[in-house]
């Protein structure tokens, strides 16, 4: 599937506006699959798709977790959670993307996971720095990712926590078991 043919496949389930995230996602991981050795139609693929169940109502996203057994802990935390697993499930049973490492992507594009792939961080910060993005500390984001992949994830994922915290948000055990698994990483990395 050429990215012409993706986008016409995503176009109709976004907004005007998550169309133009998802265009810019979808460059945005490109150009870091480029700079760090990523498989480019994996990182198209994973970007034009990963906000596919966005716009699903909460019930139907609801159920698909139950029944698909997606993780009740999620049921527990921000609703905001929930498209990026369901569109990994949707994104495989409606658009007959198979490929696990695309799926996989889409999956932990929101909260990270633990021993996140090379295509899982490229998704993640693609959908955290993306040119139409505009939260406090992005371009210091943008900046560090020009050189170092890990340590942009680990800025993403810390603005991503104190931002939820200063709302009063909950948050998901992954969120800060990534955070963790990062920073451990770069120690590992460095000594
Ligand atoms: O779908 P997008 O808006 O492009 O971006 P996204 O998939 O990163 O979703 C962002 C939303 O997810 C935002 O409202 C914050 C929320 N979120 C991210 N991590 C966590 C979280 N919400 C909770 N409760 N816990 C988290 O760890
Ligand atoms: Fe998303
Ligand atoms: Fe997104």
């Amino acid at each position: 599937m050429n990215k012409e043919e993706a986008l016409e496949i995503v176009k109709p389930h976004l907004t005007e506006h998550r169309y133009e995230h998802t265009i810019g996602v979808m460059n945005t991981a490109i150009d870091l699959a480029e700079r760090f050795n990523g498989d480019k139609d994996k990182a198209m693929l994973a970007a034009v798709f990963h906000d596919y169940a966005k716009f699903r109502p909460k019930d139907e996203m609801e159920s698909i977790i139950i029944r698909e057994e997606l993780g009740k802990d999620l049921l527990k935390y921000g609703k905001e959670l929930w498209h990026a697993p369901v569109g990994a499930y949707l994104v495989k049973s409606e658009v007959g993307i198979t490929d696990e490492e695309i799926l996989q992507a889409i999956r932990s594009h929101t909260s990270g996971r633990v021993g996140m792939s090379l295509l899982e961080k490229i998704i993640f910060l693609a959908d955290y720095i993306e040119p139409s993005r505009h939260f406090p500390g992005v371009d210091e984001v943008r900046e560090t990712s020009e050189q170092n992949l890990d340590e942009a994830v680990r800025q993403a994922l810390m603005n991503t926590v104190i931002f939820l915290m200063k709302q009063n948000q909950l948050i998901y055990p992954e969120t800060l078991y990534t955070y963790n698994d990062i920073a451990n990483e770069q120690r590992r990395n460095n000594s």
